[in-house]
């Protein structure tokens, strides 16, 4: 039963985790023993992302004047059409292409993954999503995990890792759309914002697309 099922682990790296990342997410580490278990069950594709930017990535508020991280909203227009636009939050610098903080972590067991793909590598773009941007027409080489779940026949995705309310959310979302049965595993993820307000929006809007939010303990977990 396991033949079409996938695993994603998304962008479990040092910047999104304490004590040392530049974009720390509260416990982001402590998750680590949730996904080394979820590595040890039979999926027929196991895959981990990283967000992999340019020094002079845009979602970087360092590349706009008088811009505060977290807080500052940039408006991104798609590099193809300019009707297209995306609004973000600006970060610190993070996950920075061939430093430390891109590492995945050490504690996450990253040996057992099939494939390792990197994402958010246009620094005209931001790219949440392990498909790529919200963009119609792509405007970059594609991380190429749409292309691996498709060719590894896989019909039913499990999303975890960091973070719950950006790439996590963003991933499941758009894998529910491509038509993937979707599940994020709650307590295999830890948000940026872990108000328990932002938690439950970012859980009704995945809802919303048609992803399920399960926990470690599902029967979906012991097919
Ligand atoms: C992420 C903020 C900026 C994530 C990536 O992996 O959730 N969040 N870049
Ligand atoms: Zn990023």
């Amino acid at each position: 039963m396991w033949s079409k099922v996938a695993l994603a682990v998304i962008d479990f790296q040092e910047d999104f985790c304490p004590p040392n990342g530049s974009l720390a997410v509260n416990d982001g580490r402590s998750i680590a023993p949730a996904i080394n278990h979820l590595l040890s069950l039979p999926f027929a594709l196991k895959v981990a992302t990283r967000d992999y930017h340019p020094v002079d990535h845009i979602s970087f508020a360092t590349q706009h004047p008088g811009a505060q991280p977290f807080v500052s909203q940039h408006t991104i227009t798609s590099p193809e059409n300019k009707d297209e636009t995306q609004t973000t939050t600006l970060w610190p610098p993070h996950c920075v292409q061939r430093t430390k903080g891109a590492d995945l972590i050490q504690e996450f067991e990253s040996s057992k993954v099939d494939l390792i793909l990197d994402k958010g590598q246009d620094k005209r773009v931001e790219s949440y999503s392990a498909f790529g941007p919200p963009f119609r027409k792509p405007p970059v080489a594609m991380s190429g995990f749409g292309t691996k779940l498709k060719d590894a026949g896989v019909t039913k995705l499990f999303v975890v890792g960091l973070a719950f309310d950006f790439c996590v959310k963003h991933t499941a979302i758009d894998a529910a759309r491509e038509g993937y049965e979707t599940y994020v595993i709650e307590d295999a993820t830890k948000a940026v914002d872990q108000s328990e307000n932002a938690l439950a929006a970012s859980r009704a809007e995945m809802e919303q697309a048609g992803v399920k939010i399960i926990h470690l303990d599902s029967d979906e977990l012991t097919m």
